[in-house]
């Protein structure tokens, strides 16, 4: 029999409706413009994603997948973990790969995933304690920038933060998120971290504006999100999608380029923003990594080099990190 998961929840239920009112003011008032990518994520949002991982040109998930499939067996040996702790999914096919080499290791008791979504935590919780019945999953509804202390779950707990999720965090934010996690963490514990490898600008352009337009509808979605939550009228086909390589920051940049003049009313936020023909609105910020770069950041927040593996082409690194 299947008994509920324990869900620990850090975050008032009006946490994410404030957080996207903030956001919507602070980015649409600002020069130039920006929303953060966390907005994509509604459920159409999350299908349109779905839909990207599984697109041509877009290689990260695949190429993570091959990193794991491969060395989650030495992970499991490496770290001897009782605890993985997922941060910001927790149903996907990567995780599972995960929690089947640390059960199989014979380690593993506990399970905790982190999101900030309590419906998408609860999916979660339950479709993987169906699939592994002896597991404790014990899910936190909260938001990994701000609610990493107090994490559950028995020593020694490995901490995933996996599909290059870390680049959608400037310079700044990754410095605060090694930080926090370290702190979390007791010395002797591990980061799994998954990072998009810098690559040729054409290939790395493809991967974020596919020939089938499903990133456009991705990244146009976020205007819906606004429209619905927020009450704003948005005209979502008068944007286009742009994927552009900053070579300076190595990282991409999605933007919503405004085909014409126009004025956007919304209501719930008191605020009408003015688009100039041609204005560009960013909506996310995705970093590319060199393995220097990575280890510079990650021993300035405190941990220890444990292992860096990449997949056959070089495209994308799983390394882990001992607190
Ligand atoms: C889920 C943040 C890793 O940055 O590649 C995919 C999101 N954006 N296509 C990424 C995304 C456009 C994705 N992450």
């Amino acid at each position: 029999t299947l008994i509920d998961p324990t869900i620990d929840i850090h975050l008032t239920p009006d946490y994410a409706s404030r957080a996207l009112r903030a956001d919507a003011r602070a980015g649409l008032t600002a020069e130039p413009k920006w929303l953060a990518p966390k907005w994509f994520y509604d459920a159409r949002g999350s299908e349109l994603f779905e839909q990207i991982t599984r697109l041509p040109e877009y290689y990260p998930t695949r190429a993570e997948r091959e990193i794991l499939d491969a060395r989650a067996g030495e992970i499991a040996a490496l770290t001897g973990a009782h605890t993985l702790v997922e941060l910001g999914s927790g149903s996907s096919e990567k995780t599972r790969l995960l929690l089947q080499a640390l059960h199989d290791h014979g380690t593993l008791s506990t399970f905790v995933p982190l999101d900030v979504s309590e419906v998408a935590l609860r999916d979660a919780a339950r479709a993987i304690n169906a699939d592994f019945p002896a597991l404790t999953v014990h899910g936190v509804v909260g938001d990994f920038t701000a609610h990493l202390d107090r994490l559950p779950g028995e020593a020694p707990r490995v901490v995933a933060f996996l599909g290059g999720t870390i680049g959608n965090l400037l310079p700044a934010e990754r410095a605060e998120f090694y930080t926090s996690v370290r702190a979390a963490l007791e010395p002797g514990e591990w980061l799994l971290l998954g990072t998009d490898l810098v690559k040729d600008p054409d290939v790395l352009v493809r991967a974020y504006d596919d020939a089938a337009g499903v990133t456009a509808e991705f990244n146009r979605n976020v205007l819906r999100v606004l429209n619905r939550q927020l009450g704003a009228d948005f005209e979502v086909e008068a944007f286009s999608h742009r994927a552009i390589w900053d070579p300076e920051n190595e990282w991409i940049e999605m933007h919503l380029r405004a085909d014409r003049a126009m004025s956007v009313l919304i209501p719930e936020i008191g605020l009408e923003v003015e688009f100039a023909e041609g204005e560009e609105l960013s909506t996310e910020v995705s970093a590319k990594f060199r393995r220097e770069g990575v280890e510079a950041e990650l021993t300035k927040g405190g941990f220890a080099a444990g292992a860096w593996w990449t997949d056959s082409e070089d495209r994308f690194a799983l390394s882990l990190w001992q607190a």
